[in-house]
């Protein structure tokens, strides 16, 4: 009896199963099964790639999923300059397992097209409407690897994130509040393809979709440092908010310092920003970096925060080196290693980038 309660348990239960997909299997049919144009697809290497050899090609892959309210992660290749005619769209809701049939609905991600980029849209029973409009330019190159990541909250909040190369940073592209589309039945690929020339250059991998769990920390400074008599470095624990995190207002320092008058983002990493201030630090130092007013993406305001730094350019007898062992093969209890050990004597933090350890003679 107790058996029969707990199958009827279960049999209640709505399928919120996350999905994770490598492909290592080698089979894209069983665990998890995938369908749809079939024979328009191999698995090569542990990757999903498209195998097509006909022009002017639309074609499909598609796996079953519940979860309209996830994050979710893939990781694209497209080995090829994309186009009008040469893109790929990721549905990442859609109420059909043919995503390609005429009135489907849902939200799909697209890489490529005359913009080279990559942005949200939804697909309703009309036709598609671009939702989140990707930075023009993000992924032309000739071959581009991906890494994509979509949340999407309770609240029905878009955000959609890039990381190219990979490098393991991801930029945001923009986020925004749909909330058409509520539930979901798969998840899948469509490759758009023209000439020969793009034929086989589409590869997936790593799909990951989890359920949604709600960002509810704040950012934090967690780092600061001079690069120059006015201009000082400043990395967050997170992704902020660009617009905010850009205006100088929101930064200050103490010491008679005032404002900074200019903020240029990292071109690397999303969470580092290039501070400039109007007057210069004064030497030798400390002083304290004021931040407020900046939230991260999810709305999470920063918490009234300082951060201590000096600024100096070091001189003679600011760095001593104080012991050199010259001994590769020491005799007890120490590591096979020679080392030169330096003493910091300034009482300030000093920054070794660039410095090198050389004989005159
Ligand atoms: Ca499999
Ligand atoms: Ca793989
Ligand atoms: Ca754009
Ligand atoms: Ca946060």
């Amino acid at each position: 009896m107790k058996w029969l309660i707990t199958m009827a348990l279960l049999a209640c239960m709505p399928a919120m199963a996350q999905l994770s997909e490598n492909f290592d299997d080698g089979d894209f049919t069983f665990n998890p099964p995938w369908s749809g144009d079939s024979s328009s697809f191999v698995i090569n290497n542990g990757q999903l790639q498209s195998a097509s050899i006909t022009a002017n090609h639309h074609f499909f892959l598609s796996t079953s999923n519940a979860l309209a309210h996830a994050e979710w992660t893939f990781r694209v290749k497209l080995d090829f300059s994309t186009s009008s005619l040469n893109y790929v769209d990721v549905y990442i809701i859609s109420q059909n397992e043919d995503l390609l049939q005429p009135g489907n609905t849902g939200y799909f991600v697209r890489m490529g097209n005359t913009q080279d980029e990559m942005s949200l849209y939804r697909k309703d029973d009309s036709g598609e409407v671009k939702i989140i409009d990707g930075i023009d330019g993000a992924i032309a190159g000739s071959s581009n690897e991906i890494v994509v990541k979509v949340s999407r909250s309770p609240a029905n909040r878009f955000m959609l994130f890039r990381d190219i190369g990979p490098t393991g940073n991801f930029f945001a592209e923009g986020s925004v509040e749909d909330a058409a589309y509520d539930s979901t039945s798969h998840f899948g690929f469509v490759v758009r393809q023209g000439s020969s020339s793009f034929f086989q250059r589409h590869f997936f991998d790593d799909v990951s979709i989890a359920p949604f769990i709600p960002d509810t920390i704040p950012p934090q400074l967690v780092r600061v440092t001079p690069s120059g008599p006015t201009t000082v470095d400043v990395e967050f624990s997170e992704v902020v908010e660009p617009l905010q995190a850009l205006s100088p207002l929101k930064y200050s320092v103490s010491g008679g310092v005032g404002l900074a008058s200019r903020v240029d983002t990292d071109p690397f990493n999303p969470k580092l920003f290039h501070l400039t201030f109007f007057n210069a630090f004064p030497e030798r130092v400390e002083l304290r970096l004021s931040v407020t007013g900046i939230e991260d993406l999810s709305g999470n305001l920063i918490q009234p925060t300082n951060h201590a730094f000096a600024y100096f350019v070091p001189v003679f007898g600011d760095v001593l080196i104080y012991e050199i062992m010259a001994d590769p093969t020491p005799p007890q209890q120490l590591p096979d290693l020679e080392w030169v050990e330096l003493r910091n004597n300034s009482g300030h933090t000093i920054s070794l980038y660039g410095w090198k350890f050389c004989k005159s003679t």
